[in-house]
């Protein structure tokens, strides 16, 4: 035994070499390739922070703003017990606002993982009255109803000693002066995501946080990448760094912003030409349940947010923070309704489209697919709108809202829709144009 096990590391070490150095010169498999397709098909997708953070109802940063010791926070799982959390309800509610994918938070800054993980006892299954996996649940109920399962995973933690040395978010919180960061990440950290991607059948992929709280760090990304790639293929990563993509990464995805903006003071400016886009917000102002925010955005905000970002060729990911007990608050679940009622219309200008050729501008944006563009005009009250030349002929115009024709003239100066008035309570008004081969 003592003789074959150096033999075995070797073997290990030269394998994990092998495919860390794939990933410098990654070339995304075939079943990766179509994953992405698919993802920029969907369009629309559910963001969840959900941990025991909410039993404060105070924002999933609390620990920090409180500046509360590892000691002091350890109580709070004690006190996280969701017996009206219902991961049928859940993705129901996904579905019927039109979302196709769901992003949940695994786990947060906190570094508590709200699943069943043996890398440590700092979990759901082992520290709360709970006992029981939500992640499991909810990956059952999303294999079952057809909605893709992406795991947001927080790279910095305030709690594990061995995330050491500590970053930029740092204060005392009882924690030592020493840690193995190595440890931290190829133990503790791929153990984890070992789980994740092991345990949970099919994962549309990992939304990884946090690498911000220590941007000069070696974070074995390679190392990290060839693993979740080797597990899963078709898993894609999406790294929220606010930096240039780096190889291995799959999407390319923007906080509170569009990309290419950086009205958040944190995006970068690039834009991938390669990768799929993402834009994640809010639905009402915090990402984790916050007792004091009833900043919500109405259904139509939420519809032009989804519109503006298809627009821009991007997804976009729209946040909720449930309850401590597992409940989804009324007004984030009217409102999600109601843009799926609008989707249940409207949805063909939306699913399966591309940013469209006509740059967006504040009247509105256009997507395009097959021999489609739609117009969507947001801000317009004008009788005419003149949009920029396009290179194919439009061979008609018409409403998607009605169906009625559309007046449209095209020249080498550009395309002139002729359209109705607005409606008073318009949220978008699409226009359809059929393109000649
Ligand atoms: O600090 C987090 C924040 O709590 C939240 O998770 C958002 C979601 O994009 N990301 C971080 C800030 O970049």
């Amino acid at each position: 035994m003592s003789k074959t096990l150096p033999a075995v590391f070797l073997t290990a070490l030269i394998f994990l070499a092998l495919t860390a150095l794939a990933q410098s010169d990654y070339q995304p498999s075939p079943e990766n390739l179509q994953a992405r397709r698919e993802f920029q098909d969907m369009k629309f997708g559910m963001f969840i922070h959900w941990g025991v953070y909410s039993v404060l109802g105070d924002g999933e940063w609390v620990f920090h703003n409180r500046k509360l010791t590892v000691d002091e926070y350890n109580r709070l799982p004690l006190f996280f017990d969701p017996e009206k959390f219902d991961a049928h309800a859940w993705v129901s509610l996904a579905k019927s606002a039109g979302m196709k994918y769901i992003t949940i938070t695994s786990r947060h800054h906190d570094g508590f993982a709200m699943f069943d993980s043996k890398v440590s006892d700092w979990n759901i299954v082992a520290r709360t009255p709970y006992k029981r996996d939500p992640l499991k649940m909810l990956a059952e109920e999303c294999h079952r109803q057809g909605i893709k399962l992406f795991f947001y995973y927080s790279q910095l933690d305030w709690h594990n000693p061995d995330y050491y040395p500590r970053g930029a978010t740092n204060w005392p919180n009882g924690r030592p002066d020493h840690g193995d960061w190595n440890a931290y990440l190829d133990t503790y950290m791929d153990g984890q995501l070992t789980e994740l991607l092991t345990r949970y059948g099919p994962v549309g992929g990992i939304w990884f946080d946090g690498m911000w709280d220590k941007p000069d760090a070696d974070w074995h990304l390679e190392k990290t990448y060839a693993l979740i790639h080797q597990l899963q293929p078709a898993a894609l990563i999406i790294p929220n760094h606010h930096q240039t993509p780096r190889p291995g990464e799959d999407v390319q995805t923007f906080e509170r912003d569009l990309p290419g903006q950086n009205t958040a003071g944190f995006n970068t400016r690039y834009v991938s030409r390669q990768l799929p886009l993402e834009s994640s917000d809010t639905l009402n102002d915090n990402w984790g349940f916050n007792i004091g925010d009833s900043q919500y955005k109405s259904a139509a905000e939420l519809v032009r947010r989804l519109i503006r970002a298809a627009g821009n060729n991007s997804n976009l990911l729209m946040n909720i923070g449930p309850y401590p007990n597992g409940e989804i608050d009324p007004q984030f679940v009217t409102r999600l309704q109601a843009v799926g009622e609008w989707l249940a219309k409207y949805g063909d200008s939306v699913y399966g489209t591309r940013g469209g050729p006509i740059p967006a501008g504040d009247w509105g944006v256009t997507t395009e697919k097959a021999d489609k563009i739609y117009v969507h005009v947001l801000a317009w009250n004008a009788p005419l709108l003149a949009l920029p030349p396009i290179s194919n002929k439009v061979t008609s115009a018409h409403s998607l809202v009605d169906n009625s024709g559309v007046e449209v003239t095209q020249n080498a100066d550009g395309v002139i829709l002729k359209l109705a008035p607005p409606k008073n309570d318009e949220t978008d008004r699409v226009i359809v144009l059929t393109l000649g081969r």
